[in-house]
């Protein structure tokens, strides 16, 4: 990138727009602001940067927008005459499904496996979750469960997704986070259900549970379900609404795909679950 020649009362700003922690993010529109106004804007280029030059000395807001993901804002802070910045990450993270296509079954990023998926709406509890777009899974099958799984391939990693199971499903339903997947026979999930939570390994097709926990959850309620990996593959923690609920070392799989299931429990009784807010970080976790 072409770097214009500073004044030495001036500042120079190059920052780059990630997707997922990873991922260079083209179209990203970055604000930077002063006092609530918005001063200068740029669109990430396709390395993902923006470029504010011949800056005057001050505080200032960074804020940045983009197609699919949450909007994200950081703290104002100073910038000094003569300062030359160029590590500035603008992180994109959280997918809401409220730029998606109506009834596609494969919004930005996703790609149902088994079970039938949806963008819908769910204009319900605003407060609790993006509104109105939800990515619904709907299992109806007797001998599968409704997974869809996110793009990248996943080693260590933090993923948290908001879900509500419609109070129509059956009294069977479970649903949560699959990771470590491998095929449909070979995955990791952190699931709920009206009265348990699971931790599960599925291997060659074998369904175990690793590790069982007496936790109510109720249909009709938004959940947020987040899943970290650790370093060296093998620590994981599962939490629920922040809540730590599951704490453990297993290196089953060292990598694998993340994403999403809703199941019946081969019970005849389909179960509906709306999953929204789902926010991937393929760097994560920075501690520990
Ligand atoms: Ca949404
Ligand atoms: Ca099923």
């Amino acid at each position: 990138m072409l770097v214009t020649r500073q004044g030495p009362d001036r500042a120079y700003m190059l920052a780059t727009a990630y997707e997922f922690g990873l991922y260079p993010l083209e179209g990203a529109i970055v604000f930077l602001t002063h006092e609530s106004e918005i001063v200068r804007t740029d669109t990430s280029n396709d390395i993902g940067e923006v470029e504010f030059d011949e800056i005057v000395p001050g505080v200032y807001g960074i804020s940045g927008e983009v197609l699919h993901y949450s909007s994200v804002s950081y703290l104002p802070d100073s910038i000094w005459a003569g300062e030359y910045i160029t590590d500035l990450r603008i992180e994109f993270r959280t997918l809401e499904f409220e730029d998606d296509i109506p009834n596609t079954s494969s919004p930005h990023r996703f790609e149902p496996i088994h079970g039938i998926w949806a963008i819908t709406e769910d204009a319900q509890h605003p407060e609790a979750h993006s509104t109105p777009n939800v990515y619904k899974g709907v299992d109806s099958s007797s001998n599968e469960s409704a997974i869809a799984l996110c793009e990248p391939e996943a080693h260590k990693f933090l993923i948290e997704a908001k879900l509500k199971v419609e109070e129509s499903s059956g009294p069977t339903w479970q649903a949560g986070i699959i990771f470590r997947y491998q095929d449909e026979y070979n995955y990791c999930s952190f699931t709920i259900s009206p009265e348990t939570t699971f931790c599960s390994q599925v291997i060659n097709g074998q369904h175990t549970y690793t590790r069982i926990k007496v936790h109510e959850s109720t249909a009709g309620t938004w959940q947020c379900l987040l899943v970290e990996c650790h370093e060296m593959y093998s620590m994981m923690k599962m939490y629920i609404d922040d809540d730590v609920i599951f704490s453990l070392t297993d290196n089953i799989f060292t990598g694998g795909k993340v994403g999403l299931i809703a199941s019946d429990n081969d019970q005849p009784s389909p179960v509906f679950v709306n999953f929204d807010d789902v926010t991937l970080d393929l760097t994560q976790p920075y501690v520990q």
